[in-house]
């Protein structure tokens, strides 16, 4: 086991479109449990392959209290999204500090390939249904905060680079 690094936006390999697996191996499932591992460290309830610069169509998430179910989905897939949508508050480990309403789907169901290879559905809602939408999105190269306004995600931007700046000054 170990611990990633989590790239911190603006970092373009953020950007990056991930590639699906073709097989899921000793050397991913060795990738799923250190991102489960970095993110269960890092207090989140989803972390994206993208994050760790790797740029396979691979996520872990875990929504419940206990933080006991870990999930892992390999080259999920929405199979079917409500019309209905819902505007939560999210927050995500590229941006720290940072956290702002985003519409998505109230309701989805996933398709996608668990740690033994084997494919699964589910239906979800709530903070799953939100968290699986932005994990997918960081699969495309997108941050959710490319929902906001240009005007908000400069201002996010400029402190961002000062936080990376002012860390590099204290090493
Ligand atoms: O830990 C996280 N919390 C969160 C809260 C609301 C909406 C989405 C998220 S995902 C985020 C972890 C993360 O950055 N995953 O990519
Ligand atoms: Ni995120």
């Amino acid at each position: 086991m170990a611990l990633l690094p989590i790239l911190q936006y603006p970092d373009p390999r953020l950007h990056k479109v991930a590639a699906p697996v073709t097989e899921v191996d000793a050397g991913v499932r060795q990738l799923v449990d250190d991102m489960l591992e970095t993110m269960y460290q890092s207090d989140g309830v989803g972390l994206a392959a993208t994050q760790v610069d790797v740029h396979r169509r691979i996520l872990v998430m875990d929504t419940s209290e206990q933080r006991d179910q870990p999930r892992v989905l390999i080259n999920p897939e929405l199979i079917q999204v409500s019309e209905e949508m819902m505007l939560g508050e999210e927050g995500c480990l590229s941006v720290p500090t940072i956290y702002d309403a985003v519409p998505r789907h109230a309701r989805v169901t996933v398709r996608a390939l668990g740690r033994d290879g084997q494919p699964f559905e589910f239906d979800a809602e709530g903070l799953t249904a939100v968290c699986v939408q932005h994990e997918m999105d960081h699969l495309l190269g997108k941050v959710f905060v490319e929902y906001l306004s240009p005007l908000k995600r400069e201002r996010i931007k400029t402190k961002m680079l000062k936080k990376a700046r002012d860390e590099q000054k204290r090493q």
